[in-house]
């Protein structure tokens, strides 16, 4: 039974991984329940990660036996389920910090911790990472292993598939540790799992790198045992770890959806996040919903997923459409060329993806799907800044990157009823490739919508105007609201189309002292820019500001405590034009 108040007597003892060493196996086993109940209680307060370090408690511990880190690299794939490496490292202590402003990171972080190597939580990364390391140690004499633990999913990841092809090739002496438990968030998408241990034997043999196992991942005994001989091996050897997403705990043991892979802060006795006080919709249920209205009426559209098809809304379309349906794996790259084959192919293919993880497709996007001009529609959830999951989850780059694919269109609700308009019109009216992209924030909604590429005016005022894109469209009138309380007069554009933006408001805006642009996303090269450039051809032209996000790394923290800090929010888009207004003749 797991008791996730119980007090944590061999885990308060732990505070570098060398503890481990003096520990009995019985011992080991109290230390296994008690990082459980820990992670239960700190998780289930926090939201984060949980079921995936549920399933990596044994393995994590093994591995810290095994290797003498940071000597030896543990180089952990994505970092979502380096949770337990976190706590024998040292930071159990400040674990109720996670994810929140300036606490722990949610994944490893070099800041944090010299056993932290790699902080990219994009998935598929680590053997490549591990490649090059132990090459690197290779050719300057540095001693130590180097070891690269891998779900199954992300080994479904077009870049760990190259590495193992290198590694294999190259004969480069790293570790895989495969940590299979037959999940990504649904369960993994590849043949190599339905297979059996000799299937996969041949397949890593064939490609050059000695397989051992599969070995039982809650087996402490073997699978020290196991790890021992793979790290005494000279050449490239993956060992097979068999384990179970949510090890431990019923709730994630039996969610068929993704074993509590991801949570909100939760009411453990349920396994259920609590329910909000005010009932809130995402843009994502609105395009759950969207989408199969679409589909209904358009029996060519089909839609793919990289491995997010829950998270990304597609759950309903896969259990009506099932044929229509198609999850690649973790393979953003693949998933946009599938698009363009299929949309040459006269389907109509909605890629519905992370903004951040189209990053990886964007050679893909800008070549196979732009240069063809063929009509695929990206949705582009989780678009802006994310907050919990820090800088590699931010979608920032999404409409600065799109807006220099020639063709593209590039459109932004501003609420729940504006996705199904988009989503309708994309499939429907617009040429060429089109990306709709929203925020993970609750949706607010409005009665009021726009149509095609045209932008819509919310208010009309005299002195400024504000330009908002997407969710800062709400941002704009509440400036609007704080400017006139300030006796400055303003408009408010929902801009609605990024690309190309709207000449009527950029006609209506030129009219104006002062213009403010609001998005959020990368300022240089986005939306903002480009009106600034309109702008300047304006005689006498506006004093335009361009509010939105800088070329940096942004952290973890809460989305709204982000965007606050840049000025991206009412109060800070109404200083920037009130001191303009103020002071521009
Ligand atoms: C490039 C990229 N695409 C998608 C994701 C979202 N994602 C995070 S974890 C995960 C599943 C990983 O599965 P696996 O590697 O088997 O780890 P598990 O949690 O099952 O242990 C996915 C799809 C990501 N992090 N990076």
């Amino acid at each position: 039974m797991i008791d996730a108040d119980a007090p944590t007597v061999a885990l308060d003892a732990i505070s570098s991984p060398r503890d481990l060493q003096a520990l009995t196996i019985d011992e080991l086993a109290i230390l296994a329940k008690e990082l459980r109940e820990f992670l239960l209680s700190s998780v289930s307060a926090t939201g984060g990660h949980l079921g995936s370090n549920l399933g990596a408690v044994e393995l994590t511990i093994a591995l810290h036996r095994v290797l003498a880190s940071p000597e030896d690299a543990i180089i952990w794939d994505t970092g979502h389920q380096a949770y337990v490496h976190k706590l024998l490292t040292g930071r159990a202590s400040r674990f109720a910090t996670l994810r929140q402003p300036g606490g722990l990171s949610g994944y490893p972080s070099r800041a944090e911790s010299e056993h932290d190597v790699v902080e990219n939580s994009h998935a598929s990364t680590a053997l490549s990472y591990a490649a090059g390391l132990a090459a690197a140690r290779r050719l300057r004499g540095v001693r130590g292993r180097v070891v690269a633990v891998v779900g199954d999913g992300s080994l479904t990841g077009g870049v760990a598939l190259e590495a193992l092809n290198n590694v294999g090739a190259a004969q480069t002496p790293v570790v895989i540790v495969l940590n299979d438990n037959g999940r990504s968030y649904a369960p993994t998408v590849s043949a190599l799992q339905r297979g059996d241990e000799s299937a996969a034997r041949s397949y890593f043999e064939s490609l050059g790198i000695d397989y051992a196992g599969p070995v039982d991942g809650h087996d402490l005994e073997a699978l020290e045992a196991s790890l021992i001989s793979a790290v005494a091996q000279r050449g490239p050897v993956l060992l097979h770890v068999r384990t179970m997403k949510g090890r431990g705990y019923p709730p994630a043991e039996r969610d068929d959806d993704k074993c509590l892979h991801d949570v909100a802060p939760l009411d453990l006795r349920t396994g259920r996040a609590w329910p909000a006080s005010v009932p809130r919709r995402s843009h994502t249920e609105a395009f759950g919903s969207a989408i199969l209205d679409e589909a209904a009426t358009n029996p060519s559209l089909v839609a793919i997923t990289a491995a997010m098809g829950g998270p990304t809304g597609l759950h309903a379309f896969r259990e009506r459409y099932p044929d229509r349906f198609f999850d690649v794996g973790i393979a953003e790259q693949h998933a946009v060329n599938l698009a363009a084959g299929m949309a040459m192919g006269g389907l109509r293919p909605v890629v519905a993806i992370y903004s951040t993880f189209l990053n990886r497709a964007w050679d893909q996007l800008y070549y196979d799907v732009g240069l063809h001009r063929l009509p695929v529609v990206f949705c582009l959830d989780r678009a802006g800044v994310t907050g919990d999951d820090g800088p590699s989850h931010h979608g920032v780059l999404d409409m600065m990157l799109l807006s220099k694919v020639p063709g593209m269109t590039i459109l932004a609700p501003s609420s729940y009823e504006e996705v199904a308009v988009m989503l309708h019109d994309a499939i429907g009216t617009l040429d060429g490739p089109v990306a709709i992209r929203w925020p993970k924030s609750e949706a607010r909604s409005e009665a009021e919508v726009g149509s095609g590429c045209a932008a819509r005016r919310v208010r009309a005022g005299g002195e400024v105007c504000l330009l908002g894109v997407g969710k800062l469209v709400a941002a704009c009138e509440e400036a609007a609201e704080l400017l006139g309380a300030g006796g400055v007069d303003a408009t408010v554009w929902d801009a609605r189309c990024v690309q190309p933006i709207d000449p009527r408001m950029l006609d209506d805006a030129a009219l104006h002292r002062v213009v403010v642009t609001a998005e959020d996303g990368i300022v240089d090269g986005g939306f903002g820019a480009r009106v600034a450039a309109a702008m300047r051809h304006v005689r006498p032209h506006p004093f335009v500001i361009t509010a939105g996000v800088p070329t940096a790394y942004l952290p973890h923290g809460s989305a709204g405590g982000i965007l606050g800090a840049l000025g991206l929010d009412g109060p800070g888009l109404a200083r920037a034009a009130y001191d303009a207004a103020r002071t521009v003749v």
